[in-house]
């Protein structure tokens, strides 16, 4: 079916204008490497969709199972419009791979959902480290770049369905 034709009475669809946001970004020191690249990819993305520089935020955690409690924190202390949680969960480097993506995952759905705010989930969960360079900006484009998009775009919707 085509976007025109459906019938509905009201549709809410987000628009990639990021002027006057204030966005924090939460990224993990575990794997920085890659982490920086996606830091980059969503910085590049939030400018060029409108986002201040100076309207920007980071804070480094020391890993990804850390990004829910930092993310919180921005959340909590209420000047943020989304706070976007980039980091590098890598199967080949430990037997606790799981628990990290799961709790990581679990953790920012969860403070997203209970805080009402946009808590973007931008954590590469990947067996190899060549996968997590291809998504962190190589081949398979920039999963920063995406959580980026995704921020912008969620506030917007959230807006237009508040102030309907
Ligand atoms: N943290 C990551 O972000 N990615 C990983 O691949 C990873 N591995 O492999 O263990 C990882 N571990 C650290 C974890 O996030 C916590 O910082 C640590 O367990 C202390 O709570």
């Amino acid at each position: 079916m085509n976007r025109e034709d459906l019938s509905v009475t009201t549709e809410y669809k987000g628009q990639l204008q990021g002027q006057g946001l204030k966005i924090a970004i939460v990224a993990g020191k575990f794997n920085e490497f890659i982490s920086r690249h996606l830091l980059e990819g969503a910085v590049e993305e939030l400018t060029r969709l409108g986002v201040r520089p100076d309207d920007i935020s980071v804070a480094w955690a020391p890993g990804s199972f850390e990004l829910p409690l930092l993310a919180r924190a921005f959340v909590d202390a209420g000047r943020t419009d989304a706070v976007i949680c980039l980091g590098a969960v890598i199967r080949g480097e430990t037997q606790h791979y799981q628990h990290v993506a799961d709790a990581a995952a679990r953790g920012i759905a969860t403070l997203s959902q209970q805080s009402g705010k946009p808590v973007i989930f931008g954590v590469l969960t990947v067996d190899t480290l060549e996968q997590a360079i291809q998504r962190a900006g190589a081949k398979s484009g920039n999963k920063g770049a995406d959580a980026a998009r995704a921020a912008i775009e969620t506030v917007s919707v959230l807006r237009q369905i508040k102030e309907s």
